[in-house]
């Protein structure tokens, strides 16, 4: 990396779904940085599918941690390996996959002020360390039964929703907690600490537990997200002694302490490098995209998530409400659509001979608004909205069975956007003169998709350079930590960083197309919802 010698260099990590990657940003002595992709480890062979492992109930959904901490061990080699000078770090901090919780076996901690710096971290932490060694992550959905008990205890699902930000999810770490408390009682009570998948991560570079932040900390259902502090109904109504397990709550900001002498020993960083809080994938892609009120990021993962920055938080049934990761006194607004990447890789496999060339193709060669043709593509069950299932319809509402490839490569693209926004609108956000859609996530490197999502929107649709938002935003709010207690803001912190790109435009005529198909889309997915037949144990199980 071509850098000034007497550069400062702030690192954030992300710890996703199916990797775990890195990049550092730069700032030189005349406050003007760079940003640049260090390196980026693929997933370790641990036997997953795409990282996880989907339980015979098919509900139940789990990574082993030591998949984790393999795959830094991979990336830490090779970052030494590619020669970079490590000691110039000041501050890292990092993303995890929100809602997964890591479960650290009685003693641990001293493992974790101990670690030997001449074995990996996989050899140290593979005996005896974790209680639990996989790990429930966002893709489960197995704690419905949980859920109805913490919301019956909090008072109902709005009355949950107005205290923690959102109804109760099956997903959500406090439910998982409680059904591990459940059904695995001895593991729980060999547990001495739980942390989400970020300060799990955390933990590690600090060589001790770290805390939960405010912001990740409000997708576990157990936050109260305008006091800040654990909500006792909440965690009562989860397990036993969950304050003490879960530690207390941080802002986003704060600065957890030094890198372990482990990292400074076996890497060569710096005693002076500061460890700030990590935080959700989610909250750290809206510090990256440098998100302003009035924009909407769209992330195209593994799942789809649209997220908003939020003054005055409006808990709804549908959609969640979180800390900003950025400004404490400020909330994001997030949608998570579970059929996003892996529902498209599918279309792509069965309509464009597994080729995103073709793909793409084949948006280019159909018309906006697909000739009528309208899709629901939930390969397994949705979050927003609880759906599963595939239906087509024509232009007059009829339903039919097929359609032929071109038509459903559109018709899905078409679909999961006006869904996005269709939602999106329901929390409040509106379509003005000024909106910009910021992007990221694997299938933003594809201008064909952006320009259905800029015409969907009628807005302009906007990138930044590195394709890991999650990461940079960590970068970035590695920087702002150090500065953050003498009240210096984020978007002063990051003002010179690039500006995002523009990507594609909206065609002229996408006002007219969508808004009338938005409204279709809405009364359609009100008659999917209708004539579905309740989501029961086995129909939340269909994967098709
Ligand atoms: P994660 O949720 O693990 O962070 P990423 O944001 O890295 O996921 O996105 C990974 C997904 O990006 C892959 O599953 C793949 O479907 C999608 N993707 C990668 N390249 C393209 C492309 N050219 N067009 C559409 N989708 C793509
Ligand atoms: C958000 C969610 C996912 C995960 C994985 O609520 O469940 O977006 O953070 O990326």
């Amino acid at each position: 990396m071509a850098a000034a010698q007497n550069s400062l260099l702030f690192l954030g990590f992300d710890f996703s779904t199916q990797q775990v990657k890195s990049t550092g940003a730069l700032r030189t002595e005349e406050s003007f940085y760079f940003v640049a992709m260090l390196c980026c480890s693929g997933l370790v062979c641990v036997r997953t599918q795409g990282g996880v492992h989907l339980h015979a109930d098919r509900l139940t959904v789990t990574s082993p941690v030591l998949m984790w901490v393999k795959a830094l061990d991979l990336l830490l080699d090779k970052m030494k390996r590619a020669g970079l000078d490590l000691s110039r770090v000041r501050a890292l901090s990092g993303s995890g996959q929100q809602h997964g919780s890591v479960y650290w076996r009685r003693g641990a901690s001293g493992t974790l002020k101990q670690l030997d710096p001449d074995q990996s971290l996989n050899q140290l932490l593979q005996v005896c360390v974790f209680s639990v060694s996989h790990s429930p992550v966002w893709m489960d959905s197995s704690s419905t039964q949980q859920c109805q008990h913490l919301q019956a205890a909090a008072g109902g699902a709005l009355r949950l929703a107005e205290i923690t930000g959102s109804r109760a999810y099956e997903r959500f770490t406090g439910n998982q907690i409680a059904k591990v408390h459940q059904t695995r009682p001895a593991d729980y009570q060999d547990t001495e600490r739980i942390s989400l998948v970020s300060s799990f991560a955390a933990s590690l570079f600090l060589g001790d537990y770290a805390a939960i932040d405010y912001s990740d900390g409000s997708g576990m259902n157990l936050l109260d997200i305008r006091t800040r502090s654990w909500s006792e109904v909440c965690l009562e109504a989860s397990a036993s002694h969950l304050d003490r397990l879960l530690g207390a709550p941080l802002p986003s900001t704060s600065i957890l302490g030094p890198v372990s002498s482990y990292f400074v020993r076996r890497y060569g960083f710096s005693e002076d490098c500061r460890v700030v809080a990590f935080t959700g994938d989610n909250p750290a892609s809206l510090a990256g995209m440098r998100l302003q009120q009035g924009d909407i990021a769209v992330s195209l993962g593994t799942s789809d998530t649209v997220f908003l920055w939020i003054r005055h938080p409006r808990p709804a049934l549908e959609g969640h409400v979180f800390c900003n990761p950025v400004d404490w006194q400020a909330y994001m607004a997030l949608l998570c659509f579970k059929n996003g990447s892996l529902t498209r890789e599918r279309i792509r496999n069965e309509c464009a001979g597994g080729s995103w060339e073709l793909f793409s193709a084949a948006l280019r060669e159909t018309p906006l608004g697909n000739n009528g043709y309208i899709g629901f593509y939930f390969d397994t069950v949705e979050i927003t909205p609880a759906a599963v299932g595939i239906r087509r319809f024509a232009a007059d509402d009829r339903e039919v069975s097929s359609l032929g490839p071109q038509a459903e490569v559109r018709a899905l693209l078409e679909g999961q956007f006006l869904s996005r926004r269709l939602h999106a609108e329901r929390l409040g956000y509106s379509v003005g003169k000024r909106s910009r859609v910021l992007a990221t996530g694997g299938a933003s490197s594809n201008g064909d998709i952006l320009q259905v999502l800029s015409d969907v929107f009628d807005a302009p649709v906007y990138t930044i350079d590195v394709s890991d938002s999650a990461c940079l935003g960590s970068a970035y709010r590695a920087l702002h930590g150090l500065v953050a207690d003498s009240g210096v803001s984020f978007s002063e912190t990051v003002k010179n960083a690039p500006e995002p790109q523009l990507a594609a435009t909206p065609h002229p005529t996408a006002r007219k197309v969508y808004d009338h198909m938005l409204q279709r889309y809405a009364r359609l997915e009100e008659r999917v919802l209708r004539e579905a037949p309740p989501l029961s144990h086995s129909d939340q199980s269909a994967v098709l």
